[in-house]
């Protein structure tokens, strides 16, 4: 089975999702062991690698180390072209469909088709969709693009249907890591009723009561970075 049909096959069970975001640039190398650790412990079903940048120049090194201590699938949450690597399980392939930067809408995904092409990595296409968080998050930053208002109900949910009519596996909408406030949970449940494809949220969720709202509105996948920094034990907590 493949990483997509058991994200489909769960959410058919309606069994909602948990996925840990860790990100090269702001992982502690000597602590990632342990935080790996509370990770397979967890309810946590997949580990999201990958980041708005590279600074570190390290994502092959990074991944290899994550893969080398999980039994759980990881799964690339890409930057840029740069940060492909063959010993992940999969790739979210992104497409930053809010912006109108080509080099995200396109580029990059030109780059990293002669890559994918040598690997065996299973490719899941993702629309992209930045939202306001509250506050610039890198993402917006590195991306050069504006983030809908998450007054704009209508545009979210136009733009994340467009995405299912486009043939893409998934929808993630996204505040940005360490966004000052999540995805309402309204704009949830609005583009729940537009899309059958599964719906991603990420970006700013900082407990576990968030994440149980974000699920209950409608996401199927709850993506976590910073909180896992923050404090991993409660967040971890099984329900
Ligand atoms: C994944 O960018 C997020 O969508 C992660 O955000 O670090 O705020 O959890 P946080």
């Amino acid at each position: 089975m493949t990483i997509y049909q058991k994200i489909l096959s769960k959410k058919k069970q309606k069994e909602k999702m948990l996925f840990a975001l860790l990100d090269p640039d702001s992982e502690n190398l000597g602590s990632l062991e342990r935080k790996i650790e509370l990770i397979e412990k967890s309810e946590i079903d997949f580990i999201l690698v990958g980041g708005s940048t590279s600074w570190n120049n390290n994502f092959e090194r990074f991944t290899e180390k994550v893969k080398s201590v999980a039994s759980k699938a990881v799964i690339i949450f890409p930057g840029s072209a740069e940060q492909i690597s063959s010993s992940a399980d999969a790739i979210l392939f992104l497409s930053l469909i809010s912006g109108k930067n080509p080099k995200y809408l396109i580029e990059e995904q030109i780059k990293a088709a002669p890559i994918l092409k040598k690997t065996d990595i299973e490719v899941i296409p993702t629309g992209y969709i930045l939202l306001d968080g509250g506050r610039k998050t890198t993402v917006e930053f590195v991306s050069g693009t504006k983030p809908i208002s998450q007054d704009d109900v209508e545009k979210i949910k136009d733009t994340a249907y467009a995405a299912q009519l486009l043939g893409m596996k998934m929808v993630y909408l996204e505040c940005g890591s360490g966004a000052r406030y999540p995805v309402k949970d309204e704009i949830i449940k609005r583009v729940k009723e537009y899309i059958e494809i599964p719906l991603v949220v990420g970006g700013g969720i900082k407990d576990r009561k968030e994440i149980d709202s974000k699920h209950r509105a409608g996401a199927d996948i709850v993506v976590v970075g910073n909180a896992l920094e923050d404090d991993p034990t409660i967040l971890l907590e099984k329900k």
